[in-house]
């Protein structure tokens, strides 16, 4: 796909992009390994930790069951590589300039017949930023299908509000499902060969069903941000906030835009992952079983 300002124009319009077959299955083959051995490895372990987020029906005497991957490109070196591989970042440079901070990732593993529904949500509601050159690369370690539990974006939502994120006062990660009843009609999936990325922009609105196919929708998801624009919620120290930068110089004079904006505090009842924090929803849109 051409880098030009026609496909900026596209972004900026609908807050999402999908590159199909960016990277070969060569390319991405020890991706997948390493992920197939990261599952594995969680045989045995009866609680989530800082690794393995665990799907509610894991047994420790059973195959794994596990939703997600924690920080992968900050727990191991193949996929911090990957978090700079220049191709995926002339993306996103592309997009959001030429100084990048890596912000965070994870591998939603979605496994076939039971991975587990993400809830409608705003990565924004969870990190606001100074500005909203912020976004995150979706890579698709197996096929995308529309069966297959694949990310739904809502075009244009990004430049509309951020949704009430909270229930009972305490943040959930997630909008109940009424508030958002009429624009996830419109929502889109993400589809595409194994290979493919997708992009979507902080404030884009987005969820995804449970997995009930039989082929599984491992996904590793890298988020970054423009240099110039720092997290509103802080930043605990410099020198590792600072080593993120994936591209570029840093940036000690952030670019302030005026945007709507909601704070994720009082924080989460239920810690460790997005899947624990929309546990507090009360409304929800998708069902887990
Ligand atoms: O994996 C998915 O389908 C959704 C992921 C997501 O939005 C998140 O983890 O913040």
């Amino acid at each position: 796909m051409q880098l030009d300002d026609a496909l900026r124009a596209r972004y900026v319009r609908d807050g999402y992009l999908v590159f199909p077959s960016l990277f070969s299955a060569t390319e991405i083959a020890p991706l997948c390994r390493e992920t197939e051995r990261l599952i594995e490895a969680a045989r045995g372990k009866s609680e989530s930790d800082d690794v393995h987020d665990l799907e509610d029906s894991h047994e420790p005497d059973g195959e794994p069951r596990v939703r997600r991957i924690k920080d992968p490109v900050q727990q191991f070196d193949l996929y911090r590589a990957f978090s700079r591989n220049d191709k995926l970042l002339s993306v996103v440079r592309f997009l959001i300039g030429d100084n990048v901070r890596f912000h965070n990732s994870k591998i939603n593993i979605k496994a076939a017949g039971f991975g587990a529904a993400v809830e409608w949500h705003q990565d924004w509601a969870f990190y606001p930023h100074t500005n909203d050159a912020v976004l995150a690369v979706g890579i698709a370690l197996q096929d995308l299908t529309e069966s297959n539990g694949p990310l739904l974006v809502v075009p244009g939502s990004h430049r509309d509000q951020v949704y009430d994120h909270h229930t009972d006062g305490v943040f959930t990660g997630a909008i109940k499902a009424s508030s958002v009843a009429r624009e996830s009609k419109r929502a889109v999936p993400l589809t595409g060969p194994a290979g493919s990325i997708t992009i979507h922009h902080a404030r884009t609105l987005h969820g995804s069903s449970l997995n009930r196919s039989g082929s599984p929708r491992p996904l590793l998801l890298i988020s970054y941000a423009a240099a110039d624009a720092w997290p509103l919620m802080g930043i605990t120290e410099y020198e590792s906030f600072n080593q993120k930068l994936v591209s570029g110089s840093e940036c000690l004079v952030p670019r302030m835009e005026s945007l709507p904006v909601r704070l994720p505090v009082p924080a989460a009842r239920f810690q460790g992952s997005i899947y624990e924090n929309q546990r507090g929803l009360k409304e929800r849109a998708f069902s887990n079983n």
